[in-house]
């Protein structure tokens, strides 16, 4: 079923790895050490955390758009700073995440490239629009919501320089759920009609928010592999079951209902249970047909264009800079 949402990856001829650095490195992940950069490391766990680092970075970047859209209609000064702060982290969260990605060995342009190209994913769930201001409670509320779920577990990622950006990311992804909570809470409480407008957005982001996490666990084609070198320390279902549980309670509170005849909290268990997911939309979405899968990416690489200039003018800066300290060093002896 997910073989077509596979099929534009790189498929790179697996190396065959010396047993023993093998052996030793499997141990190392058992026990718990970190990974770093000059650490030998097998090709398969490298291009693994390139594909997911970058997929991550690439989410961070292209997760400003849905939330730009809003920067100029935000319904009050305050609101206005606090989006523009959030939308400025995730810049930052889209950094830290390059630059641990480069330790990899790969370079930044490549990794543009494979974004401005399409060969490298981003989230599924940026592909989808925010219609209203109620939106941008809901993004924070619930993508937020479901990036905390899944990066507080890559805190502890076997991976040193990924383990170790995710630290402060979540902490600021915090207050970003933190943000949207409020402004979900404060429409909830508000008018009928802004209500109306809080419940919408529920309605429109939950299935969406559901299919961030992954395709189940049955399907998930990296799943093992990553859990076993400790980068993925949940399964997909087991992070969405987590989320489900985390979130259904608070949407209660707001007075506000799920989009889901079907759920339902299971005594016996103590979890919520949902309704089918429908992973056609997740498959449509990642092939590039989703709402806004075409927008986002002219978007970016519009932006990449007008951007040229700077890169340019930075490059010669610094060579023009590099020569000169050139020729005061041969001045100099
Ligand atoms: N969307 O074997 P699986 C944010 C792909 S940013 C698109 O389970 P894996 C935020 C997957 O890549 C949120 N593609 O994969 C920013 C793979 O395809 P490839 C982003 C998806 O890697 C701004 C295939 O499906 N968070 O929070 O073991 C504002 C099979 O899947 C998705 C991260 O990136 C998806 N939803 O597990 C607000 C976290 N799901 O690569 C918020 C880091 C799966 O073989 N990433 N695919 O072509 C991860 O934890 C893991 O990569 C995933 C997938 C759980 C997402």
């Amino acid at each position: 079923m997910y073989a077509q949402a596979l099929d534009q990856k790189d498929k790179a001829p697996s190396v065959v790895e010396d047993p023993e650095h093998l052996a030793r490195f499997e141990a190392r992940c058992a026990a718990e050490e970190k990974i770093e950069p000059k650490d030998w490391m097998p090709e398969g766990y490298r291009r693994t955390l390139i594909r997911q680092i970058s997929q991550h970075a690439h989410s961070e970047i292209i997760g400003m758009q849905p939330e730009g859209n809003w920067v100029t209609r935000a319904p009050s000064l305050r609101r206005k700073a606090v989006l523009l702060a959030k939308i400025q982290d995730e810049g930052g969260h889209g950094l830290y995440l390059y630059s641990a990605a480069e330790t990899l060995g790969i370079s930044r342009e490549e990794l543009y490239e494979q974004l401005l190209s399409g060969r490298a994913k981003y989230s599924s769930i940026f592909n989808y629009p925010t219609l209203t201001w109620a939106d941008m409670g809901a993004v924070g509320w619930l993508v937020d919501g479901a990036a905390i779920m899944n990066q507080i577990a890559l805190c502890r990622c076997s991976y040193g320089p990924y383990a170790r950006a995710m630290i402060r990311i979540c902490k600021e992804e915090s207050f970003h759920q933190r943000q949207g909570y409020e402004i979900m809470l404060t429409l909830a409480k508000g008018t009928p009609a802004q209500k109306e407008m809080a419940q919408d957005a529920l309605n429109r982001w939950w299935w969406p928010c559901l299919m961030m996490f992954g395709p189940p666990d049955a399907v998930s084609e990296h799943s093992q592999e990553s859990m076993r070198w400790k980068i993925k320390r949940f399964s997909n279902d087991a992070l969405r079951q987590k989320f489900i549980d985390a979130t259904v309670p608070q949407g209660h509170y707001l007075g506000l209902t799920f989009p889901d005849p079907d759920l339902k909290f299971n005594e016996a268990t103590g979890h919520w249970e949902i309704g089918a997911i429908d992973w056609s939309e997740f498959k449509r979405v990642l092939s590039g047909d989703g709402p806004c899968n075409r927008q986002r990416m002219r978007h970016r690489r519009q932006v990449e264009a007008d951007g040229a200039w700077v890169r340019d003018a930075a490059r010669a800066h610094a060579e023009k800079r590099a020569a000169r300290e050139a020729a005061a060093k041969i001045a100099a002896e």
